[in-house]
Formats: structure tokens, C-alpha cells, sequence
């Protein structure tokens, strides 16, 4: 059985909708990133990288929430437009590559900066929230005219799309981001009322991860900061 390698981070419960979408059986095995499980020895063979999400499908294994969602589409011929020489093939993977590249790295930063750097960081923010912004305005712009981001058909760029998006108000700080953003939560309320997302629902309720941000989750997902100490 595919087995699936998380937690409730925005980049592991990309793959958890498209695993829920497919239906395909998989058994979830939780990787508790704030007790600093991604640095075993285990989960590094699993994904040298030590983050989540990573997947092994019966032998074929892999890592990168985009990589996966991309292998799953062609893996299944579902949720991907499958003719390589096709428009609609371009703009699945242009818009893929945006939200891997852009949306995920920037928002990233700008929650780091925002909760958890320490001062001074005015420089840093200012630069991850003006970024964040710009990406997410650039989403915004592409579905005031698609119903979908990579146009006519839900897919798997939705779905990297609602790993993030779902976490907007908190990326960028803003109570209620959604009236200078209105396209954006037009697609997350139609995604969130979708059968597979109330699946994930149920996922999310089955492990309990680690909720505090104490010194032993800074020292495990920020493990840099140990260089600054004296
Ligand atoms: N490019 C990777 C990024 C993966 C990533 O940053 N995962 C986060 C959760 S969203 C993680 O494992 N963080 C723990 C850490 O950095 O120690 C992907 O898209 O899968």
C-alpha cells in the first residue's frame, strides 16, 4: 500500500487532498517535525531533505509535495491534462512550478520572518511580505478570469494552491485578506466543500502532533539559529 509520509503543514496536506481525491488506499505515517523527527537517520532515507511530505508508492519513492502531486496525476491520467504538447499541459505545469517556486518559498519566509524570526527583522519582512503579496495577487488576477488556476478544469495546481491558500490570513498577518483577495477565497470555499477535503478532516484528527513551539521544535525546524549561539 502507498504509504505516505506528513503532518498538517501546508506542503504535506497537498498530497493528502490528491490522495483523497484519487482514493487511492494509502497508510499515513506521521512525521513530527517540532520533536524533530525529520532528522532520523530513518526519514532521511526516506527523503534526504528531512521534510514532509514524502510518498513510497509499492517501491516507486519520492519527495516534494509538487514532484508528487505531478507523479500521481500521470500515475493515475487523473487531475492533469495529459497531451504534452497541449496549451492546457503548459499551463498545468506553469502554474505548478509558480505556486513550488513562488507561493510556497515566499509565503514560507513571510511566516517565518512574521512569527518566529527574532528582531531586528524589518528588512526580511518587509521583503517576504511584499513578495507574498505579489504572488498571491498574481493568483488572484488569474482567477478573476479562470475558474481554475490552471484554467477550465480542477486539478493538481488547486490543489497546491489550497495547501497555501488556506493559510493566507496568517502568511501575510491580515485578519481578513479575503476583500483585497476575493477570487482567491472564492476557489478555497469551493475546494473546502468538496468530499475529499471533509476526508481530510478525519486524517487530521488521527495523529496528535506536537502543538507547542518550545526550544526543542525552534532547534528542530530551525536548526541554523544553533550557529548564533556562542
Ligand atoms: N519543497 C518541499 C518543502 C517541504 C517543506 O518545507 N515541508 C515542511 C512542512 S510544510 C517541513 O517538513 N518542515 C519541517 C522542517 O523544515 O524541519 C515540498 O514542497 O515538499
Amino acid at each position: 500500500m502507498l504509504k505516505f509520509w506528513y503532518n498538517l503543514a501546508p506542503n504535506p496536506m497537498k498530497v493528502a487532498l490528491m490522495l483523497e481525491e484519487l482514493g487511492v488506499p494509502y497508510e499515513p505515517i506521521p512525521v513530527d517535525t517540532r520533536k524533530g523527527e525529520q532528522h532520523t537517520d530513518a526519514f532521511k532515507a526516506v527523503n534526504p531533505n528531512a521534510k514532509v511530505p514524502a510518498i513510497d508508492d509499492d517501491g516507486v519513492r519520492l519527495f516534494d509535495s509538487n514532484a508528487i502531486l505531478l507523479y500521481l496525476g500521470d500515475r493515475h491520467g487523473r487531475f492533469v491534462p495529459t497531451d504534452p504538447a497541449s496549451q492546457a499541459r503548459a499551463e498545468m505545469l506553469t502554474w505548478l512550478m509558480f505556486i513550488a517556486s513562488g507561493i510556497g518559498p515566499y509565503s514560507g519566509q513571510s511566516v517565518h520572518f512574521r512569527h518566529a524570526a527574532p528582531e531586528p527583522k524589518a528588512y526580511a519582512l518587509n521583503r517576504y511580505d511584499f513578495e507574498a503579496h505579489r504572488h498571491w495577487k498574481i493568483l488572484d488576477d488569474r482567477l478573476a478570469t479562470n475558474r481554475y488556476l490552471a484554467g477550465g478544469e480542477y486539478g493538481i495546481v488547486d490543489m497546491a494552491f489550497w495547501g497555501w491558500v488556506r493559510l493566507v490570513p496568517y502568511v501575510l498577518g491580515v485578519e481578513n485578506p479575503w476583500t483585497q483577495y476575493p477570487n482567491l477565497k472564492r476557489l478555497l470555499d469551493e475546494i473546502n466543500a468538496r468530499p475529499a477535503v471533509a476526508r481530510i478532516e478525519a486524517l487530521r484528527t488521527r495523529h496528535a502532533f506536537k502543538a507547542e513551539m518550545d526550544a526543542e521544535a525552534f532547534r528542530a525546524m530551525f536548526p541554523q539559529n544553533e550557529r548564533l549561539k556562542g
